[in-house]
């Protein structure tokens, strides 16, 4: 049993004024892991106030300085590979897999950062005049639990290198890995405040930075809902707002793909993180006649997908985050049936020999269409729905009748058609025969997806404001 009683302010891990507790249980036997100490108003303004004095002079760093504070940052997460692994699985349920992919992204984000700073220009001459780009302000940074840690490097290491300071308030439900993360950055011996931490419910310290008049901006990832409140409240204080939000990707097999490839690409991409994506390939749109040779595959790729132990290194799919998150999936599956989609394969209840934690098996419904709400709206958990088309047209229509668009796939054995389809459809990055990522490229969605992109030079731009200087 852990306790994490303390929060970081001004370069100190302080205790919290504030008293609440919430319980961290374990996603794979809900055993009680620990508790963590909820910070507060008062503690969330401290934090602001210490991100606000720092600012003062790290707005005033060169490239140079902060390319050497992205490094230490960099190398204070490099020892502590194995810890980062094993508490993502054990407080989260990420896969071994995912937790090793996670880590790897938490590197690549600063490295990028770094690249960026590199070869970036914050003077530019546009017209007759030059351009300053200018560091924002104090960045607030509202994330969930499903990357914490990956999502806390990637906007803190965008922040830094525009020369901002930070107020990170992650998920509650992931003290131990935000804990783990801060002794490291506290030894890569950046200047007081320039980034705080606070522990805390969103209606309390994530409302705070919301409505604080010394936020600058918001960067935030987590639910659409919750992504339109901050967005209302932030207007008040004009503050520049990321957001990255949910998704009901499409994932487009045209005629000529090759199935044994795209099929067990489509059930990773639907099933990746245990499903609990923004990004997961949550409709696989297949042509008609090409159904039954679609279901026989997905089956037997399906029925081999390992549900388990995240720590088992071939486990594929592990628990849902929580109770709660499992109830909300069970829930939809109720849904998918009740509106009168079948199921292929998986179906309500928990796999057998795993009803100690919060395990989902696996479901693909078939004769799904896609106005049924398990077509429409983010479950963020191992469901699939499977639509057919008749045409690419419609395949393309569909795709892109969704209020989302943060992510698309494309599967083809002709490259230049599926390059063709890819730029149809309206989403922030699309997938062609591949799963990847590309830390120099922006990220971010079309529609209630988001607003705004991260990563690359638009995610850097998002942090700085331009300052037009007319001379005679
Ligand atoms: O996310 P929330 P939840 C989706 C997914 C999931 C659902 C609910 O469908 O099932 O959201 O998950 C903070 N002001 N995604 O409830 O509530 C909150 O404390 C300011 C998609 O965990 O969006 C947390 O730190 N902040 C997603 C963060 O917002 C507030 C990832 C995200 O929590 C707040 C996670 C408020 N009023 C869930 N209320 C993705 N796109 O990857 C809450 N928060």
């Amino acid at each position: 049993m852990r306790t994490i009683d303390k929060i970081y302010i001004n370069g100190e891990f302080v205790t919290p004024k504030g008293k609440d507790r919430f319980d961290l249980i374990s996603p794979t036997t809900n055993k009680k892991l620990g508790e963590v100490v909820l910070g507060n108003n008062e503690d969330t303004l401290a934090a602001i106030d210490a991100a606000k004095k720092a600012f003062k002079t790290f707005s005033k760093t060169n490239t140079a300085e902060r390319i050497t504070y992205l490094q230490n940052l960099q190398a204070s997460i490099e020892k502590r590979k194995q810890e980062f692994i094993d508490i993502t699985i054990e407080e989260y349920g990420g896969t071994f897999q995912f937790a090793t992919v996670s880590y790897q992204y938490m590197l690549n984000s600063f490295a990028s950062a770094i690249k960026l700073l590199n070869t970036y220009s914050f003077n530019k001459t546009m017209g007759e005049s030059e351009v300053q780009m200018a560091p924002v302000g104090v960045v607030g940074i509202i994330i969930p639990w499903n990357s914490s840690n990956g999502f806390i490097c990637g906007k803190l290491a965008t922040a830094i290198a525009a020369g901002c300071t930070a107020v990170i308030k992650p998920s509650e439900m992931s003290a131990q890995q935000t804990q783990l993360i801060l002794e490291c950055f506290h030894e890569a011996g950046l200047p007081k405040g320039v980034f705080n931490i606070v522990n805390g419910l969103g209606e309390v310290v994530g409302a705070e930075i919301s409505r604080n008049p010394d936020i600058a901006k918001i960067s935030f990832t987590g639910s659409t809902v919750v992504g339109k409140l901050i967005a209302k409240e932030s207007v008040n204080t004009m503050k520049r707002i990321t957001l990255e939000l949910g998704g009901k990707s499409p994932n487009i097999i045209l005629d000529d793909a090759d199935l044994s490839k795209a099929i067990p690409m489509a059930i990773a991409a639907a099933f990746m993180n245990n499903g609990q994506a923004c990004i997961a390939g949550t409709r696989l749109l297949v042509p008609e006649n090409k159904l039954e040779e679609v279901k026989k595959l997905v089956k037997a790729v399906v029925s081999k997908t390992i549900v388990g132990d995240p720590k088992n290194e071939t486990t594929a799919v592990g628990p849902m985050v929580s109770k709660k998150q499992y109830e909300r999936v069970q829930n939809y599956i109720q849904i998918g049936i009740d509106e009168g989609a079948e199921i292929l394969i998986g179906g309500l209840g928990k796999p057998e020999g795993l009803e100690s934690g919060n395990f989902v098996k696996p479901t693909v419904f078939i004769h799904v269409n896609n106005q049924m709400r398990i077509a429409r709206e983010e479950i963020f958990g191992p469901v699939l729905s499977i639509i057919t088309y008749k045409t690419e047209e419609e395949a393309i229509e569909i795709a892109n009748d969704t209020t989302y668009g943060l992510q698309a796939y494309v599967s083809s054995e002709n490259e230049d058609r599926a390059y063709s389809v890819a730029s149809q459809i309206n989403a922030g990055r699309v997938q062609v025969n591949i799963l990847s990522h590309d830390p120099m490229a922006p990220f971010g969605g079309f529609k209630q997806s988001g607003i705004g992109r991260e990563f690359g030079i638009l995610g850097l731009e998002a942090y700085l404001e331009p300052k037009t200087l007319i001379r005679k």
